[in-house]
C-alpha cells in the first residue's frame, strides 16, 4: 500500500460506519480516565478495585473512582503485554486497532521496542500521533490510518501482534491470516476479546446489546481457535478474565462516567453467556 486513502482504508459501507462511530467518539469514561496520566485506553480493566474510593469526602470520590478505573485499565494491557515475553529495542510490535494508543506507548515504554499502531479511525490516529509527538517518542512510535485485515506492511516484519479488544469488528479469519504473513516465524500474537459461549447456545440479548451498542459482532469462542488454527498460529496460553473483570464493571455503574452499557455487561458475564478471554499463540 503506497497511499493511504479513505477509499482504500475503508472498504465497505461497514467499516465506514465503524470509522465515523470513533471518528466522533469523545467519551468521558475514555477521556477523563486518560487524562489520569495521559495514556488513553479503550479497553476495560481487570482486578478488585480499592473498595474504599467509595467512601471519604463525596466532593474528591468521583475522581478517585475514576482514577481507580484508570489503574484498572492500565492492570488490563499490562497483563495483555506480559504474554510477550522478552522484545528487544530493535523488534517491532503491531497494534492492531489501537485506539488513542495506551497500550502502544505502554509496550514501547516498557519494551523499548518500535511500534506500529493501526486504525480505520483518522480522528484516533491523530489523536495517538499527536500523543507520540508530545511524549518525543514519534520516531519509534507511529499510528497509521490503515486496516488491519490489509496493513500494507512487509511479510515478516514484526515479532508481535496484539489486539486490546478490536477483534469483533472483523472477520477473524481474514485477520489472522493477515497476522500469520505479517509475523516473523515463532512471533507471537496475543488477544484480550469478549467472546460469547458456545456451551450456552448463540448470542444472548446481553451480547447482542453489547454488539448494538459498539456497533460490533462478538464472535463465539470457537472461532478463535478455528482461526488461529487456520492460520498456522498455535495458542500457549488461554485465561479465562471474567472474574477479574466483574469488579472493573461493579465501580464503572457507580461512576459519573457510566454510560448504560455496564448492566448487560454485568449480566453476560455472570449468566456465562459471554468471557473476558486472553489468548496468546505462536506463528509456526
Ligand atoms: C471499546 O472500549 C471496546 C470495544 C468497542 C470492544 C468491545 C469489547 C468487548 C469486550 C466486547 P472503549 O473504552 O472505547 O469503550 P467505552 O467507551 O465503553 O469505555
Ligand atoms: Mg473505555
Amino acid at each position: 500500500m503506497t497511499t493511504t486513502t479513505v477509499a482504500n482504508v475503508l472498504r465497505s459501507d461497514y467499516q465506514k460506519s465503524v470509522a465515523s462511530y470513533w471518528n466522533n467518539e469523545k467519551d468521558p469514561v475514555n477521556l477523563l480516565l486518560g487524562d489520569v496520566d495521559g495514556l488513553y485506553h479503550h479497553h476495560y480493566g481487570i482486578g478488585d478495585y480499592d473498595r474504599s474510593v467509595l467512601e471519604g469526602p463525596e466532593d474528591t470520590r468521583d475522581d478517585r473512582i475514576i482514577t481507580e478505573m484508570h489503574r484498572l485499565e492500565t492492570a488490563q494491557a499490562k497483563i495483555l503485554l506480559d504474554h510477550f515475553g522478552d522484545i528487544s529495542p530493535a523488534d517491532r510490535l503491531l497494534d492492531a486497532g489501537c485506539g488513542r494508543g495506551g497500550t502502544s506507548f505502554m509496550a514501547h515504554q516498557r519494551f523499548g521496542c518500535q511500534m506500529d499502531g493501526v486504525s480505520i479511525s483518522e480522528q484516533q490516529v491523530e489523536f495517538a500521533n499527536d500523543q507520540a509527538r508530545q511524549r518525543g517518542v514519534a520516531d519509534k512510535v507511529r499510528f497509521h490510518f490503515r486496516n488491519m485485515l490489509d496493513t500494507g506492511f512487509e511479510t515478516g516484519s514484526h515479532r508481535g501482534i496484539w489486539n486490546n479488544e478490536s477483534t469483533m469488528y472483523v472477520d477473524l479469519f481474514q485477520l489472522f491470516a493477515e497476522f500469520s504473513r505479517l509475523l516473523e516465524y515463532g512471533g507471537r500474537y496475543v488477544c484480550i476479546t469478549g467472546c460469547y459461549n458456545d456451551v450456552t447456545g448463540g448470542r444472548s440479548k446481553a451480547v447482542s446489546r453489547i454488539d448494538e451498542h459498539y456497533i460490533c459482532n462478538i464472535h463465539p469462542r470457537s472461532d478463535y481457535f478455528k482461526a488461529l488454527a487456520a492460520n498456522n498460529l498455535v495458542p500457549i496460553d488461554v485465561i479465562d478474565l471474567t472474574s477479574h473483570t466483574i469488579p472493573y464493571w461493579e465501580l464503572r455503574a457507580k461512576s459519573s462516567v457510566a454510560t448504560g452499557i455496564e448492566d448487560p455487561f454485568l449480566t453476560a458475564y455472570r449468566e456465562g453467556s459471554f468471557h473476558y478471554l486472553l489468548i496468546a499463540a505462536d506463528r509456526v
